[in-house]
């Protein structure tokens, strides 16, 4: 409320504020404008992270920490205007964990959701619900709600992936649980590829029949098969904003590997410049191959392989490849979708 008043009005105003403060009451006339915006004005700020930086830091936090004494040695990617509530957007947390040869990052579940992008070292596993698989630069794994999972490093060389999380949604709705197992690593139940076979290859076992939300029993999406997709569909048209972009599904029903959860992935050929873009989905990108000049707003930031940038909502943006770029991405997107919430404008 913006109007002019006399002093005498204005006192008697600020009197009554304060009388009802008292009764944890406030008026809405003061704050509605920024409780109903016109548009989305995000507090967020846009960042980037060099991987070179992060690598750094993560292998010091290796010879200062095991990965069995952190439970998960990860050092968080907190959004700059929003320190300490380790978040990257408002629903999603980001963060990059370490294990060092020979390590184990205990089985435990949570109901929060998460996400990995492999990024740096080869011998490592993730296990999910009883079966492992070999984590290799660029595989998207996921560990849907309440799923058990560890981790560990069978190979000779640190491995760092980027973890994408849930959390910030599950503690906005109070419903995080989380329970450690009394075994260090899962024992195997199923063999390595298994459910890949099973869910991932245009068929699913005869007799299944997934619910709509249900998260995807594929939690594995290799990097070689996806760059081969986008490799094979870049011979085309690109589209103007988007070069081309797919995104990972559930095989079994379309819709987004877990449901609070989007993940993308984008080509954009050699000298190839996006239009500008915004989205009300605030989104975490890593560069997984080439180089580009990526435009957020005002800020203009050259980004290579592995750096991480994220986007807050309803900011433009605009990527110009300088070589052949594969971007991985993720979002809340499907959670503002089901809730008729989402919104892109294609500038
Ligand atoms: O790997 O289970 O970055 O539970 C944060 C919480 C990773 C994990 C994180 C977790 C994990």
């Amino acid at each position: 409320m913006s109007s002019v008043v006399g002093p005498d009005v204005a006192q008697e105003r600020a009197a009554f504020y304060e009388r009802i403060d008292r009764n944890s009451m406030t008026p809405l006339w003061e704050v509605l404008s920024s409780l109903v915006p016109p548009q989305p004005r995000s507090p967020l700020q846009a960042a980037l992270w060099h991987y070179a930086s992060l690598r750094e830091h993560v292998m010091e936090a290796g010879r200062l920490i095991t990965a069995e004494e952190a439970e998960r040695r990860v050092l968080i990617l907190e959004n700059p205007a929003l320190r300490g509530r380790s978040c990257i957007t408002q629903s999603l947390y980001a963060g990059l964990q370490l294990i060092m040869p020979g390590e184990v990052a205990p089985a435990h579940r949570h109901t929060q959701s998460a996400l990995r992008l492999v990024l740096d070292g080869e011998g490592a596993y993730t296990a999910v619900d009883g079966e492992r698989t070999t984590m290799r630069r660029g595989d998207f794994i996921i560990t849907p709600a309440w799923t058990w999972h560890d981790h560990g490093n069978l190979g000779r060389e640190p491995v760092v992936w980027l973890d994408g999380l849930d959390i910030p949604i599950v503690r906005f709705l109070d419903a995080g649980f989380a329970e450690k197992s009394e075994q260090l690593s899962q024992g195997q139940t199923r063999p390595e590829g298994d459910a890949l076979a099973r869910y991932g290859a245009n068929m699913v076992p005869v007799d299944y029949q997934p619910k709509p939300a249900e998260p995807t029993r594929v939690f594995v999406y290799p990097f070689e098969r996806t760059r081969a997709s986008l490799k094979a569909i870049a011979g085309g048209a690109p589209n103007a904003h988007d070069g081309f972009k797919l995104r990972y599904v559930n095989p079994a029903t379309g819709a987004s590997p877990m449901p609070t959860i989007g993940a993308f992935a984008q080509w954009l050929p050699a000298g190839f410049e996006t239009r500008p873009l915004r989205s009300t989905d605030g989104t975490v990108h890593v560069c997984l191959q080439g180089g580009a000049e990526v435009r957020v707003g005002e800020q203009v930031w050259q980004v290579e392989e592995n750096d991480v940038f994220v986007v807050p909502s309803w900011h433009t943006v605009q990527l110009r490849a300088q070589r052949d770029t594969i971007f991985f991405s993720f979002s809340d997107r499907p959670v503002q979708q089901a809730l008729g919430l989402w919104r892109e404008e294609r500038l």
